[in-house]
């Protein structure tokens, strides 16, 4: 007869190993957690930790060098799975007493770790990669430990996986298989963007809901060195060649119905018009497709030399770049003779200039209440993912029937939640450890001996589950 099951899944921990990107500051907290009695089955009881994507932030576990680099073309966005192991021995450095409490947590009778791969620490699905994490925990070769691309269970009727693979900007095209090439694109966002903003300011965080909402982080700052920062490596960013396809963060379902052209305006927050060429701007929009960022890069641009410098320095790109274009004779023709191009006397070259430029819209003094407005209505994008687990073959597996599945857990989207699908099934969001407010969030199942399963979100707060 066996006895109690239990599986408690916590996501989105962001362990990294840079003393100013690191999200996870909860160590010892974490040492507590797996001291409660929840994780001490007893007879013939069950306990497993189930690790629900995103633990080891990857993507943010970078130098300080590549933090502090100013050309984006010189940070390097190549990895290997033995290159990323290298990456985890950082982390591991970093948070040794997470590493030894979770390894001493799968070596106690009746318990289990698994591990599911996220995005940003998607490489764990490569055998070289599993086998550090296993050597960092002291369970090499242990049949404690697994990894697993999803979870799920008939026994306790339940489904999990990171979520990532619903979310256009996260999702693998071949969720098996690393090479950074085929990276999703909030890898290079984070790589080329995120990464050197977070460092100057590690306020932004880098959850996926969060993408969209950086530029109006920005607004409310006031920061014009930070903005004219991020004005010039969000334009690295965008002509970066290495980029297959740029984010397109969620805030753009809000006002999908002011977006003329979609693709290169899907994140209407992002100056997008400003670093898209001249052929995409206006005179009613010159930065952005969202009124309230437009109106205020205008004010910036007025007010601080700094932000001036920034757009006449992308401005004067795009012009040279464009003129070239169209005037490929005269280019030829001002080749030297032996073929290299002519250059130009280093003491000639002209600095980008804090002038206006003529071109560039003066604000409309337009109110700031439109931003209250600008609210995402309906229900959290992941509920949607979960709803779809029921009617479309997800990624993972064949569909879901309502009367197998009781229960869908994701992370991810690190905005912890419990509600009810439409078909009377249970989707659970796990949330993240990063964020300083209340408990940290669990997902916690359980299925007595014969009887009947449940999940239901807790906090470990208070030195217990609650
Ligand atoms: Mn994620």
């Amino acid at each position: 007869m066996s006895g109690m099951r239990r599986v408690v899944f916590a996501s989105d921990l962001h362990l990294g190993s840079n003393p100013t990107l690191d999200d996870f500051t909860r160590d010892v907290e974490f040492e507590g957690f797996l001291d409660l009695p929840e994780f001490k089955p007893s007879g013939d009881d069950r306990v497993e930790l189930v690790l629900l994507g995103d633990s080891f932030d990857l993507w943010q576990a970078v130098s300080e060098e590549e933090c502090h680099q100013e050309k984006s073309k010189r940070i390097d966005l190549a990895y290997v799975a033995a290159s990323e192991a290298v990456r985890l021995d950082g982390v591991r450095g970093k948070h040794l007493r997470w590493f030894e409490a979770l390894g001493r947590f799968a070596e106690r009778p009746g318990c289990r770790l698994v591990v599911v791969p996220g995005n940003h620490d998607h490489s764990l699905i490569d055998p070289t990669v599993q086998a550090r994490v296993a050597r960092h925990l002291g369970l090499s070769g242990s049949d404690r430990l697994s990894f697993v691309n999803f979870y799920e269970d008939s026994m306790l009727r339940l489904y999990a996986d990171h979520g990532n693979q619903y979310d256009h900007n996260n999702a693998y095209d071949d969720f098996a298989r690393v090479d950074w090439r085929q990276d999703c694109r909030g890898y290079y966002f984070v790589k080329l963007f995120l990464n050197r903003i977070e460092y100057r300011d590690p306020r932004i965080d880098n959850s996926p809901s969060g993408w969209g909402a950086v530029w109006h982080w920005l607004r409310r700052t006031l920061d014009f060195t930070l903005l004219a920062t991020a004005l010039r490596y969000f334009w690295q960013y965008s002509t970066d060649g290495r980029v297959p396809k740029p984010v397109t963060p969620f805030a753009a379902r809000g006002i999908a119905g002011a977006i003329p052209q979609r693709g290169l305006l899907d994140d209407p927050a992002a100056p997008q018009l400003l670093v898209a060429g001249s052929s995409a701007r206006s005179a009613e929009r010159f930065f952005s497709a969202d009124p309230v960022m437009e109106e205020f890069l205008r004010e910036a641009y007025d007010a601080s030399p700094e932000v001036r410098v920034a757009v006449n320095e992308i401005l004067e790109a795009q012009e040279k770049h464009e003129g070239v274009r169209s005037t490929t004779r005269g280019a030829a023709r001002r080749r030297a003779p032996h073929g290299k191009p002519a250059r130009r006397p280093r003491a000639g070259k002209p600095r980008p200039s804090t002038r206006r430029r003529r071109e560039v819209p003066k604000p409309i003094g337009a109110s700031r209440g439109v931003a209250a407005e600008r609210r995402i209505f309906g229900p959290p994008e992941d509920v949607a993912w979960a709803e779809h687990l029921f009617s479309d073959k997800p990624y993972f597996r064949d569909k879901l029937s309502p009367g197998a599945f009781q229960y869908v857990i994701f992370g991810h989207t690190h905005g912890a939640l419990e509600h009810r699908l439409s078909n009377g099934a249970t989707y659970l969001n796990t949330g993240t450890w990063t964020t300083e407010d209340s408990g940290p969030p669990v997902a916690v199942a359980e299925c007595p001996p014969g009887g009947t399963p449940t999940a239901k979100l807790l906090r470990f707060k208070n030195g217990r589950l609650e």
